[in-house]
This record gives C-alpha cells, structure tokens and sequence, in this order.
C-alpha cells in the first residue's frame, strides 16, 4: 500500500461554542480532501480538540466541572459539529486520549535523553490568556501590555526549555528550498523575515504543576506539565503513531512505553502529513516549532503549511464581547449545510481576511446556488420529463466542447487547492448552460412537432450537463451533489472526477422527478 494523501485541521480548544472561523477552517480542509479522492488518491483526513491547558481548565473551572468532564461534553459537541459541516474526516483525535498521551510522554523522553532541553529559572512576565511568556520587548511604549495578551502577570519559576539555537539556520534553508512549504507565498516571506532578522529564543515546554494541573505530566518531573502547545501540535503524528503507521512507530522506538498495545500497520502510511491547514494566527506554531520539533524526533517534515486568513463579520473582528459571532449551526439549520460549505469557500480564496455579511450570504444563496445552479438542474430535469417522460434522449455534443474545457479548467484548480477559483469556474459553466436553455428555447420547441428531434438534442445537453456539474461541485457541495445523482436516478456516487467526462449518460436512461434543491427563504 502506497502513502496516503494525509491532511489535517488545527485542532479547536474547547473553550466556547465552535464558531464559524474554526467550522470555515474544517471545511476548506473538507473539500481538499474530498478533490484527492476524487481524483482516486487514498486519502486521510484528520480533524480533532486541543483539550489541555490553561483557557480549557479556567473555563472548566468557570462552569464548575472538573475538566475531563467539562471536556468530554465539549469534545461531543465538537464532534457533532463535524457531523453538521458534512466532513469526511477519517478520524477525530482528542488531546486527553490516553494513546495521544503515551506518545507525547515517549516523545518527551525520548529529546530529554537526547539532550535537546536543560531546565532554567525564568522571571518576566507571563499572558495568561496567551499562554505565552512575554519580553521587554512586547511592551507598548506607554510601557503596559495590549489588551490582546488579557492578564499579564510577573513570574519567577523554574521550567524546562527546549534548545532552538541549533535549528534556526537550516530551518531557513529548508523554506528557501521548498517553495511550497508555507503557502500562500506572503506568508513564506513573513516566515523567512522572521527567521532571518530575529534570534530564536528557547522554547519553554513545560508549566509548573503548582501553577496548571491540567495538562500531561512530563515523565521526568513530577512537579511539571507540559506546554499546551507541544502536546497539540504532537497530535499530527501521534494519531498516525496510534494506528500503526511504520514511520512515526519507527522514529519513537524503545521509548514507546510497553504494553501500550500499539500495533504496527504497513498498510497505513500517513506520515508525513502533505497539508497541515491553520489559521493565520498559529503559523509560528506550525511553521518554526513543529519543524523544529520533528526534526529532533528524527521525523520527516510535512509537506505544506497552508495558512488561510480570518473571518470578520461587518468589517468588525467576532468577539463574544461584541455578541457578533457567526454561529454556524445556526446558519446550517437555516440554509442547510451546502450553502454554508458555498458561501465560505467561494466567498473567501484561502489567505487573506474576509468578511461574512448576511446580505451577502442571502445574496449569494438566491443568485447562485437556488437561481444559478438549482434552477439549471430544476428545469432541465422537469423539462425532460414533461416532454420526454424522462427518458434521455440520443446522445448530443453541442455542450461538449464547453464542459470539457471547464472540466479541465476545474481539475487543474483543484489540483492547486485553488477552491474559490474552481468555484468561479464551475459557475461560469452554469451561467453558459442557463444562457443555452435561454437560446435554445426548449419550451418553444416542444410546440412545434417538427423540431422534435432538435429539442432531444437540447434536453441531451442539458442533462449530461447536469450529471457532470455533479461531480464538479461534489467535493464542495457534496450533500447536493448527492441528490442531483438521485434526481437523475444515477447509482453511485458522484464522488470521481473520471466521471465528468462528457456521454455518461446512456439514451433510454429514465431520469428520477426534480425537486427544488435550494428553496427559497422568503423574506431574506
Ligand atoms: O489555535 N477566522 O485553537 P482555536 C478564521 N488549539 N479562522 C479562525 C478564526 C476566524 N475568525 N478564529 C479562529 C487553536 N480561527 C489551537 C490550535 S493546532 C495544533 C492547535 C482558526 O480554537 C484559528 O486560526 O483558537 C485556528 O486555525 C483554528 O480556528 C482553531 O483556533
């Protein structure tokens, strides 16, 4: 068995309800990898909750529930959601597994042994909020802290820290070299500035447990625990390490605890991960540290750090201070699931910063999903029916030249992972074909008996059209996707993109009855 395509989300804290950055975030993960299976690659989609640390144990606290419990509520919910947004993740890992805590333990001693961390007192200044040590430096002029770090409070403890001095320089040879392994490229480059004109400093993996309980203890100290953020970033490659994937397995060796009941599997190979996909605010995390830290574990890198941007509601940022956080349950419970994937993905290229507006939303849902692509489908299939019975009639090539193209258009998008613009062309397909029935005028001739066999030939069109805009728009609208294949009376699933190449289907065929697959929303 051949290397998966291994694709993973960032995984939520479990502080709050889930909100739609973090649901934007597990969707666009969703299509990509929905378009490598389509395009027949074994694929691997991880999804899950970051469940330690300080946020997670004050909300716990606040609530009045020991933190596992307060986390297996909240993780359920988290998991529910999943199920909502229609993803296809193939597992959903928790950071308060006890596997995943095995690992990080092995992990951490295997690097101690290794001599990547020496312990050392420390006094400054600490970001609850954060959960960050802060310099001198991030002082604003006035000398207070901003507002963004919450708390800021003075400390003096003892930690273990985590030697960076010796990465730095082929840390920046390795983004030089591999163009591709922080995506977009504006954000390459703030990497690389970073790297190039500051001075690592040593990571600090470890929180006093006088001071934070809720975390893993570090197996060579009791008094300790470790940092959030190096258990959650671990989760990438312990989740494979759990399913036996042979290369994360090989690299913790003897300091895999005995008896963990880890069994090797050859056919599972995921690591390294081709795209981790994040949000703009974690980069750091993901493209210094992690690399940093895989390296000492003797770990390949993944492949791509795909940062996307962050989501804005009326050109203000969503705070629960505000109250101006997009739910995004409730949206599906309104819309439906397919609208929400559409509006977010084609609202929104993966990078810079949006901004959700429920005019919009409501604008883009009546134009293009129930006018633009419903409507097609919705009077083709009537059409067909009312004038043929259903049955398809010969097959007709007038559209070919045009699907074709769009379909090439739309693979090699998705091939770049460039969803709004694979969108954008799925969509001026869909504006030709209704501008075809336009032109063609079916309903005028079904009245004229002797353009009968001119009007098969409009209604073969336009029905292949629609199989085919099926599978085009399946990786991102798969619920939709689905039932334009049942109104078709299509077995299967549209879920290949071999599948959209033009004559599939067969004259006699007989067609299933329409039904509206956008409604309307009256009064919006
Ligand atoms: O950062 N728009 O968790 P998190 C778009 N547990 N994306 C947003 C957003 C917004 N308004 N707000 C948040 C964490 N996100 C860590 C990750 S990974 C090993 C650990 C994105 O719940 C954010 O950028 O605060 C991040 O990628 C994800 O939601 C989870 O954020």
């Amino acid at each position: 068995m051949s290397k998966r395509f291994y694709v993973t989300t960032a995984i939520d804290y479990v502080n709050g309800q889930p909100h739609v950055g973090q649901a934007y975030e597990k969707v666009i993960t969703d299509v990509i990898a929905r378009v490598h299976r389509a395009l027949g690659e074994p694929t691997f989609f991880l999804t899950g909750t970051d469940e330690h640390g300080q946020k997670v144990q004050q909300t716990a606290m606040a609530a009045g529930k020991p933190p596992q419990e307060y986390c297996d509520e909240l993780a359920a919910i988290w998991r529910s959601l999943a199920g909502t947004l229609g993803l296809s993740n193939d597992d959903f890992i928790r950071t308060t597994d006890p596997g995943h805590e095995a690992i990080i333990q092995a992990i951490l001693t295997k690097l101690n042994e290794n001599g990547h961390f020496y312990r050392a007192p420390y006094h400054g200044y600490y970001s609850m909020k954060e959960e960050t040590f802060l310099t001198e430096k991030d002082r604003r002029e006035d000398g207070t802290f901003d507002p963004l770090w919450g708390q800021v409070v003075e400390l003096v403890e003892e930690n273990y820290y985590f030697k960076m001095g010796r990465h730095q320089q082929w840390l920046i040879d390795h983004i030089e070299a591999n163009p591709d392994f922080i995506a977009p490229g504006f954000r390459r480059n703030e990497v690389l500035g970073f790297l190039r004109n500051n001075t690592l400093e040593d990571l600090c993996i470890t929180r006093p447990k006088a001071r934070l309980s809720w975390g893993i203890p570090l197996p060579f100290d009791p008094d300790y625990i470790t940092y959030v953020w190096f258990d959650a970033l671990v989760n990438y490659a312990s989740l494979p390490g759990l399913r036996g994937d042979p290369v994360v397995l090989d690299a913790l060796g003897p300091w895999l605890p005995e008896g963990s009941g880890i069994e090797r599997n050859p056919d599972l190979q995921l690591w390294p991960a081709d795209i981790h996909v994040i949000g703009k605010d974690i980069i750091k995390f993901h493209a210094v540290y992690w690399p940093i830290m895989l390296k000492a574990m003797e770990l390949p890198l993944p492949r791509q750090i795909l940062a996307h941007g962050w989501w804005q509601k009326d050109n203000e940022r969503m705070s629960k201070t505000t109250g101006n956080v997009v739910d995004p349950v409730a949206v599906i419970q309104e819309w439906g699931v397919d609208a929400f994937r559409y509006y977010v993905t084609r609202e929104l290229d993966i990078g810079p910063d949006g901004n959700w507006t429920d005019a919009g939303f409501a604008g883009r849902y009546q134009a293009e999903l129930a006018n633009g692509l419903g409507n097609l489908i919705n009077r083709s299939l009537s059409m067909l029916r009312r004038y043929r019975e259903g049955v398809v009639p010969p097959r007709h090539d007038e559209l070919k030249p045009d699907v074709t193209a769009a379909v090439a258009t739309v693979r090699n998008l998705l091939r770049q992972h460039s969803l709004q613009a694979s969108l954008i062309a799925i969509w001026r397909l869909i504006d030709r074909v209704n501008q075809y029935v336009d032109q063609t005028a079916p309903f005028k001739l079904a009245k004229d008996p002797a353009q009968a066999e001119r009007l098969g030939e409009v209604l073969y069109n336009l029905v292949e059209t629609c199989r085919v805009l099926a599978v085009l728009i399946w990786p991102f609208l798969p619920d939709t996707a689905g039932r334009i294949f049942s109104q078709l009376a299509l077995e299967g699933s549209p879920d290949r993109l071999d599948l959209a190449s033009w004559g599939g289907l067969a004259e006699g065929h007989v067609v299933g009855t329409p039904a509206p697959l956008f409604p309307r929303r009256d009064g919006k």
